[in-house]
């Protein structure tokens, strides 16, 4: 039998052929790599401190190949041979956002690597979201988008083949596993020809951007690609230097030293060429937004309590200043976060103590000498014989999430939907249940914990 290529490395394959292509695609996304490359090393020679405890827990090396990007599909049954695809690279759907609150009529999933060990390995995620036609009022442009949909096959023969031999032989071998990730990148690539003519193009737009984004095309081209940075407020400044503009506020938690949860922005999606079908058998040129590009700086993990606080604080946040889509308000809003986040603990110490966000337990040197005389943990932390580091948070933000959708879908009148989550829905539709983000973290942190009591039990009593 052929040796079978792991999922993670399936996974850090497809990661990078999809950086080659989207940077081939979109130039400004190399150009905000290069960026975020130059501002990640100088946030490192700056702070020695954060270098080396990335450096203790295997997290430095994953910086420069992290990414997320995101993808909208129209059908139950594209979100159902996608989740396969994904298992095949180890990627698992992770979480529900509801996005029907947002005037986004979609819901979605992360499909990510579980687990530590794959994290370290290569972090990618795909935000995938599925289009809820159930929302758009017009009965009749409902049914003839999922008509539209109905007719097309988002996936090439080959990546079917190369799914259900994985699935089948529980892996791929290196030949396949080449084949896998080049037939699978061919869904994700953009297409310049439009399945619809203009006309249904325009009624689609008009219900909706997005409607329009996931129909007229032949498959869910990749809309954009994150790179992390470790100082997003930096990027942000100089992002206009690079030539290129960003969106007026970055979202989620404010500026802070011990940073928490995800902090995006983005720049403006581009103005494409795209030729739509003229029903006499020739094309029409026309154009398309769609593609943008984005940065995310990510902090700790943050418990139920923790994000229970977080979301408190921003709703509050939002209740003083709604931010405006077009940023004349942007100043004012970064002024009430800051000042609402007050409320948030900023040093490690008391988010822990306070149990508001996930961390890893680790032995210094000074466990090494003796047994100590207690076992219990904030003693153990105190005496300096147990250290902690925050766990990356490695999910998504539904008010943010909503935030990069709505800078994409153009400043103009915001469309209302009823709030509608529908989780169980959608996991009927992707043929599994999403993982809950939560019970995850707190598995890493007690699986972390547990190793270090045993490490300290094993070793010889104190005189
Ligand atoms: C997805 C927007 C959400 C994020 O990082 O929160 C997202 C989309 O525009 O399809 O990617
Ligand atoms: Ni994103």
């Amino acid at each position: 039998m052929t040796e079978k290529v792991s999922a993670s490395d399936i996974r850090a394959s497809f990661s990078s052929a999809m950086s080659a292509m989207y940077r081939d695609e979109v130039p400004a996304y190399g150009t905000l790599m290069e960026l975020v490359a130059r501002v990640n090393e100088e946030a490192l020679a700056s702070d020695p401190e954060l270098k080396s405890r990335l450096e203790a827990t295997d997290n430095l090396s994953r910086l420069s190949e992290e990414r997320h990007g995101a993808i909208r599909l129209g059908t139950a049954a594209e979100l159902a041979m996608m989740r396969r695809v994904f298992a095949v690279m180890g990627m698992y759907p992770v979480g529900y956002y509801d996005l029907s609150t947002a005037a986004v009529p979609v819901h979605s999933t992360a499909f990510r690597p579980v687990g530590e060990e794959a994290l370290k390995r290569n972090p990618f995620r795909v935000f995938t979201s599925l289009l809820r036609l159930d929302l758009i009022a017009d009965e009749i442009l409902r049914q003839e988008a999922q008509a539209i949909l109905a007719e097309r096959q988002i996936f090439t023969p080959g990546a079917v083949a190369m799914t259900e031999k994985a699935e089948r032989e529980g892996g791929l071998s290196e030949e396949d596993a080449t084949r896998f990730v080049s037939e699978v990148l061919e869904t994700f690539r953009w297409h310049d020809k439009a399945n619809v003519e203009l006309s249904m193009y325009h009624r689609l737009h008009d219900a909706h951007r997005l409607i329009a984004d996931v129909v007229s095309f032949k498959g869910p081209h990749i809309n954009h690609l994150t790179p992390r940075t470790l100082d997003i407020d930096k990027v942000q400044t100089l992002m206009p230097e690079y030539g290129i503009a960003p969106k007026a506020v970055v979202e989620g938690p404010p500026t802070r030293k011990c940073p928490i949860l995800l902090r995006q922005t983005s720049f403006k999606a581009l103005e494409e060429a795209v030729s739509f079908q003229d029903g006499k058998g020739g094309w029409h040129a026309g154009t398309h937004t769609a593609r943008f590009g984005e940065i995310e700086q990510r902090g700790v993990a943050l418990t139920p309590k923790g994000r229970a606080l977080y979301d408190k604080l921003l709703d509050h946040t939002r209740k003083i200043v709604r931010p405006a889509a077009d940023g004349s308000n942007a100043a004012a809003y970064e002024t009430a976060l800051a000042e609402t986040f007050k409320a948030f603990p900023d040093d490690w110490a008391s988010i822990r103590c306070q149990g508001l966000g996930y961390f890893t337990y680790a032995l210094t040197g000074k466990a090494e000498r003796a047994a100590p005389a207690s076992f219990d943990l904030d003693t153990l932390i105190a005496e300096g014989i147990i250290c902690f580091d925050p766990i990356v948070y490695e999910d998504f933000l539904p008010v943010s999430a909503a935030g990069i959708f709505q800078s994409n879908l153009g400043d103009g009148a915001q469309q209302e939907f009823e709030a509608s989550p529908n989780q169980k829905r959608f996991e009927t539709d992707l043929g599994a249940q999403v993982l809950n983000e939560f019970d995850h973290y707190a598995s890493i942190e007690k699986a972390s914990l547990e190793a270090c009591l045993n490490g300290l039990q094993k070793r010889p009593a104190a005189e």
